[in-house]
């Protein structure tokens, strides 16, 4: 495999895991609110970050490049208002997304299809990650100043389970 594709890949994998480590901290905040079906929502996101990394991983072993589990950083977010980490997960996604067309613009530089087939997935996923992470922001604006309101939406937001993503390799 390309050198710096392999590099951008490997690196991904640290990018998708500090994504987990982030909601972690999203998940700890709503537990402290009491709002405890936020907290599952970024659960089970922390749960769909790690299945990224693992199938970036097993995507990389599969090609015989040896991966390199690099230092996660600490993720530095005190929030004031529920809002808050809803905002901040809608710019990291964002953020992710734009990691994902540098992979696939350095795979579609060598001409690397299978790698670009991989990163298709990618690609439609992040489309659903910035969707759900722009609704839970208009779902909050719209509802979340009433008690009744963000109460339904956490109940709401209890009802999300962990479904392993599938994906065509
Ligand atoms: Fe892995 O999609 Fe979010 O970060």
């Amino acid at each position: 495999m390309d050198a710096k594709l392999s590099e951008l890949l490997n690196h991904q994998i640290n990018e998708e895991l500090y994504s987990a480590y982030l909601y972690l901290t999203f998940a700890d905040y709503y537990e402290d609110r009491g709002l405890k079906g936020f907290a599952n929502w970024y659960m089970v996101q922390v749960q769909e970050e790690v299945a990224h990394a693992k199938i970036l991983r097993r995507y990389l072993l599969d090609n015989d490049v040896s991966v390199k589990m690099t230092a996660i950083a600490e993720p530095d977010k005190t929030f004031s208002t529920d809002l808050e980490p809803l905002e901040a997960g809608l710019a990291h996604e964002k953020h992710i997304t734009a990691c994902i067309d540098r992979c696939y613009a350095a795979a579609n530089d060598v001409h690397d299809f299978r790698a670009m087939q991989m990163l298709d997935w990618f690609v439609k996923e992040q489309g659903e990650e910035e969707t759900n992470a722009s609704d839970m922001i208009k779902n909050m604006k719209l509802f979340g100043s009433d008690p009744k309101g963000l109460y339904d939406l956490d109940r709401e937001y209890q009802t999300r389970v962990f479904v392993a993503p599938t994906m065509p390799m």
